[in-house]
C-alpha cells in the first residue's frame, strides 16, 4: 500500500475530532502538565510557515508528556483585539468583528490541517463578551485595590479609607504616585470628589496625569514601538509629548516582586536579564538642594552620593514643574525655544540620542555639601518620569554629564586632583579610591571620603544625608506603571461611568459591559475616541443597564468611558481562563486552579519579553495577591522560538525600461533591485512567463539572460507579504502532508534559533517517512509485519533512537532528533527488519512529530485506542552495549584487514590472535614482529 499522506491525514483528524481525543479534564490520579502557546492574533494574511513552528515544538512535548503518563493541557485561542482589524474597519467600513471572526475561521483551517493536540473545547477569543467579563472584573479588582509595601501586597482599598478616618497618612507605608500627608481630621473634611482625587493617588488601576506620546492626526496615544522618529510608525504623523489623564496600572509596585520572581522561574538568562534591567532596580539617595535667593528647595536622585564635591551644575528634565519657577525674566524666551523644542521627542528617542542640547535657566542651586552656587539647566537628557526628573551633574565622573560640560564650557572638576578626564576614561575610574573633599574645593561639611573605596564612599555620604536631614536612602526602579487607555474602539470596553468628573465602577453583577455600536471607527469630531460616535452608551444606576445618551441626567444616569483598553488586557491572565473557560461565576474555579496550578512549559516569541511577559507576571501577582491565582508566577518554564525568516528573490529591471537583466549581468547597467514572488522562482530561477502574468506591468516585460535562464538574486528578510516571500503551510501540507511539515520545521535546525525557509530540503524529510512506511508495507503491498524475536542488533538500533530522542526532548532538541529517526529507519531497513516488537516502539517515539502516519501503522497492528495513549518506552542500557569492537589489523602502518573481538578482551589475547590469524602470514612474511601495539578498541599496528 502506497502512503497515502492526503486519505491518513484527513482520516485521522476525523476521528481525533469523533473520538475527542484532544479533551482534556481534572485528573486527579494523574499529574498535571499545562503546555501553552502564546496565542495569536488572527491578522488577515493567514499563517505562514514561520507560524507555526512554537506550536509544533510545544505540540511534540505536549504528546511526549502525554505518552509519558501525564494529563496534559494544551489548550488554544486568540488574542482578537488588535490595530490591524481597527485601521481594516476605517478603510473599509467593514467592521472589525466580521473581520475578526473571518480571520479566526482562516487560521482554525490552518491550524487543522497541522495535527495539532489542541484542546478546541477550550478555545477562547478576547474580544468575546463572556472572555473579557474577566478582564474587566479584574480591572475593577484593582481599582479597588491599594498596594502595601509593609506587606508586599494589594490589599482592599476600603481598608486604607478605615485607616485613613483613623490616623490619616501616619506611618503609612503605601505605593503611591505622589507622597501626601493629612490627617484623620483633614480626611473626614473633604468633599466625597476630594476623597476619590486623594484614592486615585493608591489605587493600582488609577486615573493619572502622564506624559504620552499623541498623535493629532490619529486622534490617539501611541505605544513607544508605534512611533518611529517622532512620527507615527502608521501614516507619517507628527506625534507630540502630551500630559494627558489616562487609566494606568501601578506595576511598579510590584517591581520588587517582579525582580524576586525572576530567580524561581525556568526561563533563559538573557531573557531574565532583559526583565532585570527593564525592571532597573537601582539603589542611591534623593538629596535636596535649594534654589539659591529663594524659598524653592528640590530634589535630585543619584546613585552616586560620594560626588556631592564635584558637582559643578544641575540638570532639570524639560517637564519638570520647577522648570517655570527657577527661569529667569531674562532666560524665558530661550527657555521657551528649547522647550518647543524637545516636546516632539519621545523618551525613547532621547534615551537612544547621545547629542547634547538644552538651556540655562538663569537660576542657581547651593550644593549643601559646600554651599557653592552652582548654575541650573534645562536638558532633555534628564527624564522627567525617572527618579526625580532632577539630577546634580557630576562631569568629572558621568559621560552625559561630560559630554554637556565640554558641550557649553562648564566646570570639570575631578575628585581626585590631577586625575585624567576624558570621555574614554570614566570606566578607569571606577577603582579610584577618594580623595574628598579636594584642599581646594572648601567643604561647608565635615565629611571626609579620604581614602575610601566608592563603595564606601557611598555608605558614608548617605549616612551622612541622613543624619543632617539633607535628603534619604531610596530605591529607585524603572519600570514604569503602564498607561491602560486607549483611544480606540476594538477593545475591551471600561466598566467605567463618570460622576462629576470622577470614574466609578459599574455593578460587578452587572458585567461584561458590551462594546457599543457606532457610526464610525474614528475619533469624533471634537477629538473624543471612537465610542463618542455611540449613542446608547450611558449608565444606568438604578436599572443596572446601558441605556440611551439622551437619557444621562447626571443623577441617576451617567455617561460612560469612551477609551478602551489596550491589546495586553486581554493576554494578562489568559492561562488561567483556559483552565476553566466556560465558567460564569468566576475567572476559575478554585478548585480547578488548585489542579492545574500554573504553566509547565509556555512557547513564544522574545518580542515579548518587556510587554507581554511583564503585565501577564504583574497582573497574575494581583491576583495571587486576591487569593485567585494559586502560583505567584504563571509560567515556570518558557521556551523563545526563533523566527523563520523567508529567503526573498530579486529581479533587476534596468533604469527607465521595462527590461529585466539576469543577476550576474547586472553590474554591466544601472538597475532597481524588485521583489519578486519567490512562488514563481525555483532554485533562483524566474519562471518569466509567470513574470509577465503576474503584474499588469510586466506584461510586457523583456528580459536579459544569462545561459539562457534569468537567474533571480536572493537575501534573508523578514518572511512577509511585502517582500513576496511567503511561504504558505497550506500548500506544503497539500503538498508533502502535515507530518513531513512539522518534521521538516523542526528539521530546520533548533528551535529557539532564527533561520531562513528554505524548501529544498523538505524532500529528503518526505523520503524519511515514505521509507518509514516502507518498514510495514511492501512496494507491492504486502503487509510485512512479523511477530518474531528482534536480533541484538535490532533492539540496539531502536534503544539508541529511543534513549537519544527522550534526552532531546527535554532539551528542545528536536532537529537531532529527526536525524536520529534518520539514522534507525535506515539501519532497521537495512536490516530488513519487520519485527512488531521493534516498530511498535519506533510508532511510538516518532508520534509527537509525525502523528497520522503513526496512528494510521499503530492500527494496523491491531491497536484500537489511539496511540496518544500508549507507554512512553524505556531504554535499556543492556542493549545499547557493544559486545564485539571491530579492530582494523595494520602493517606498518598500513590497514591491511579487520578482526572481531570481544568488547572486553584483553591487550594480550588480541595479541596472540593477530599474529595467530592466517593472513597475518601473508603480511610479516614469516618474520617475527619487532612489536605489536593494540590501541584499546580501535586498531592493531604491528611492526615488522
Ligand atoms: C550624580 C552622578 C555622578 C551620577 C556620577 C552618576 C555618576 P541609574 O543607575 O540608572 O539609576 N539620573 C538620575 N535621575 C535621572 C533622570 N531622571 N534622567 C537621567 N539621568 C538621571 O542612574 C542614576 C544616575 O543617573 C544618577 O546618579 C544621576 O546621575 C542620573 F559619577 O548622580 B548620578
Amino acid at each position: 500500500m502506497e502512503y497515502n499522506f492526503r486519505e491518513i491525514e484527513k482520516k485521522w483528524q476525523k476521528q481525533w475530532v469523533e473520538n475527542k481525543t484532544y479533551q482534556v479534564t481534572e485528573d486527579e490520579s494523574k499529574q498535571k502538565f499545562y503546555v501553552l502557546n502564546m496565542f495569536p492574533y488572527p491578522s488577515g494574511a493567514g499563517l505562514h510557515v514561520g507560524h507555526p513552528l512554537g506550536y509544533i515544538a510545544s505540540d511534540i512535548y505536549a504528546r511526549y508528556k502525554r505518552l509519558q503518563g501525564f494529563n496534559v493541557l494544551n489548550p488554544m485561542g486568540y488574542d482578537a483585539y488588535g490595530l490591524p482589524a481597527e485601521q481594516y474597519a476605517i478603510q473599509t467600513g467593514q467592521h472589525p468583528a466580521i473581520t475578526t471572526v473571518n480571520n479566526i475561521n482562516r487560521y482554525r483551517e490552518q491550524l487543522d490541517k497541522i495535527g495539532f493536540s489542541f484542546d478546541w473545547n477550550r478555545e477562547i477569543r478576547t474580544c468575546d463578551p463572556e472572555y473579557y467579563h474577566w478582564t474587566q472584573w479584574a480591572f475593577q479588582k484593582m481599582f479597588n485595590s491599594y498596594y502595601c509595601n509593609d506587606e508586599q501586597q494589594a490589599r482592599p482599598i476600603g481598608e486604607l479609607i478605615s485607616a485613613f478616618k483613623t490616623t490619616g497618612t501616619e506611618g503609612m507605608n503605601v505605593a503611591c504616585s505622589e507622597e501626601l500627608n493629612f490627617t484623620a481630621n483633614e480626611w473626614k473634611a473633604k468633599s466625597e470628589k476630594e476623597q476619590q482625587e486623594i484614592l486615585m493617588n493608591y489605587r493600582i488601576a488609577y486615573l493619572g496625569e502622564t506624559m504620552v506620546n499623541w498623535c493629532p492626526a490619529l486622534g490617539t496615544v501611541l505605544a513607544n514601538d508605534e512611533v518611529v522618529d517622532g512620527v507615527s510608525e502608521r501614516g507619517g504623523y507628527p506625534v507630540v509629548q502630551k500630559k494627558m489623564r489616562q487609566w494606568c496600572l501601578r506595576v511598579s509596585a510590584y517591581a520588587q516582586r517582579l525582580l524576586d520572581g525572576l530567580d524561581k522561574i525556568d526561563w533563559t538568562e538573557s531573557l531574565k536579564e532583559t526583565q532585570k534591567n527593564w525592571i532597573g532596580r537601582s539603589e542611591g539617595a534623593e538629596i535636596q538642594f535649594k534654589v539659591k535667593d529663594s524659598d524653592l528647595e528640590f530634589t535630585i536622585f543619584t546613585t552616586r552620593a560620594d560626588t556631592m564635591f564635584g558637582v559643578t551644575f544641575m540638570v532639570l528634565a524639560p517637564e519638570s514643574e520647577l522648570v517655570v519657577q527657577v527661569t529667569t525674566p531674562g532666560q524665558q524666551a530661550e527657555v521657551d525655544a528649547y522647550l518647543d523644542r524637545t516636546k516632539k521627542r519621545t523618551e525613547r528617542e532621547r534615551i537612544a540620542d547621545r547629542s547634547v542640547s538644552g538651556v540655562f535657566s538663569g537660576s542657581y542651586a547651593i550644593n549643601p555639601f559646600t554651599g557653592e552656587a552652582v548654575p541650573i539647566w534645562i536638558s532633555d537628557y534628564v527624564l522627567a518620569g525617572y527618579g526625580t526628573g532632577a539630577i546634580m551633574a557630576v562631569p568629572a565622573h558621568d559621560s552625559r554629564d561630560y559630554a554637556f560640560a565640554k558641550h557649553f564650557g562648564l566646570e570639570i572638576r575631578p575628585l581626585v586632583e590631577g586625575c585624567d578626564v576624558s570621555e574614554e576614561s570614566f570606566d578607569a575610574k571606577e577603582g579610584i579610591v577618594c580623595n574628598s573633599p579636594r584642599p581646594d574645593v572648601t567643604a561647608y561639611c565635615d565629611l571626609s571620603l579620604n581614602g575610601l573605596t566608592i563603595k564606601e564612599a557611598i555608605a558614608a555620604t548617605k549616612k551622612y544625608v541622613k543624619e543632617h536631614n539633607l535628603g534619604r536612602v531610596k530605591v529607585n526602579f524603572r519600570l514604569r506603571d503602564a498607561i491602560f487607555s486607549r483611544q480606540r474602539y476594538w477593545g475591551e470596553p471600561f466598566p467605567v461611568y463618570y460622576k462629576d468628573g470622577m470614574p466609578y465602577m459599574i455593578d460587578e453583577n452587572s458585567l461584561p459591559l458590551e462594546l457599543p455600536e457606532v457610526a464610525k471607527f474614528l475619533p469624533t469630531e471634537t477629538g473624543e475616541p471612537p465610542l463618542g460616535h455611540a449613542t446608547k452608551w450611558a449608565w444606568d444606576t438604578v436599572n443596572k443597564c446601558v441605556v440611551d445618551n439622551e437619557k444621562i441626567d447626571n443623577m441617576t444616569v451617567f455617561p460612560l468611558e469612551l477609551n478602551t483598553m489596550p491589546g495586553f488586557a486581554g493576554s494578562s491572565a489568559y492561562y488561567l481562563r483556559y483552565m476553566d473557560p466556560r465558567n460564569n461565576k468566576a475567572l476559575v474555579d478554585r478548585e480547578i486552579d488548585q489542579y492545574w496550578r500554573n504553566v509547565d512549559l509556555y512557547v513564544g516569541g522574545t518580542e515579548h519579553a518587556t510587554g507581554h511577559l511583564i503585565y501577564s507576571r504583574f497582573w497574575n501577582k494581583f491576583l495571587y495577591d486576591l487569593g485567585i491565582s494559586v502560583m505567584e508566577e504563571p509560567f515556570q518554564k518558557l521556551v523563545n522560538q526563533g523566527m523563520i525568516q523567508g529567503r526573498s528573490n530579486f529581479v533587476y529591471r534596468i533604469k527607465d525600461t521595462n527590461t529585466f537583466v539576469s543577476l550576474n549581468l547586472k553590474d554591466q547597467y544601472e538597475v532597481t533591485p524588485i521583489h519578486v514572488d519567490v512562488n514563481i522562482v525555483s532554485n533562483d530561477i524566474l519562471d518569466q512567463e509567470a513574470f509577465k502574468a503576474w503584474r499588469p506591468e510586466y506584461e510586457t516585460a523583456e528580459f536579459i539572460l544569462e545561459d539562457g535562464k534569468y537567474i533571480c538574486g536572493w537575501a534573508v528578510e523578514k518572511m512577509s507579504k511585502s517582500m513576496f516571500n511567503v511561504v504558505n503551510p497550506d500548500m506544503i501540507v497539500e503538498k508533502y502532508g502535515a507530518d513531513t511539515l512539522r518534521m521538516y520545521e523542526m528539521f530546520l535546525g533548533p528551535v529557539e534559533q532564527s533561520k531562513p525557509w528554505d524548501t529544498n530540503g523538505i524532500d529528503g524529510v518526505h523520503r524519511f517517512i515514505r521509507k518509514f512506511w516502507s518498514l510495514f508495507y511492501s512496494r507491492t503491498d504486502e503487509y510485512l509485519i512479523k511477530d518474531e524475536p528482534a536480533t541484538k542488533e535490532e533492539l540496539k538500533s531502536l534503544h539508541k533512537l529511543i534513549k537519544k530522542v527522550t534526552g532531546d526532548i527535554e532539551q528542545f532538541s528536536y532537529n537531532t532528533s529527526v536525524s536520529a529517526f534518520m539514522i534507525c529507519v535506515n539501519e532497521l531497513f537495512n536490516l530488513k527488519c519487520s519485527k512488531k516488537e521493534i516498530l511498535e516502539q519506533l510508532i511510538i517515539v516518532l508520534a509527537p512529530f509525525a502523528p497520522h502516519v503513526c496512528e494510521e501503522l499503530w492500527a494496523t497492528l491491531g491497536h484500537t485506542t489511539s496511540v496518544c495513549d500508549a507507554q512512553w518506552p524505556a531504554y535499556n542500557e543492556e542493549y545499547l552495549k557493544e559486545d564485539t569492537i571491530n579492530y582494523t589489523i595494520s602493517f606498518n602502518g598500513k590497514a591491511r584487514f579487520n578482526m572481531e573481538f570481544a568488547a572486553d578482551a584483553a591487550s594480550d589475547a588480541i595479541q596472540t590472535a593477530v599474529l595467530a590469524d592466517e593472513r597475518s602470514q601473508k603480511w610479516t612474511e614469516g618474520k617475527t614482529p619487532k612489536k605489536v601495539i593494540v590501541v584499546p578498541k580501535k586498531i592493531v599496528n604491528v611492526v615488522i
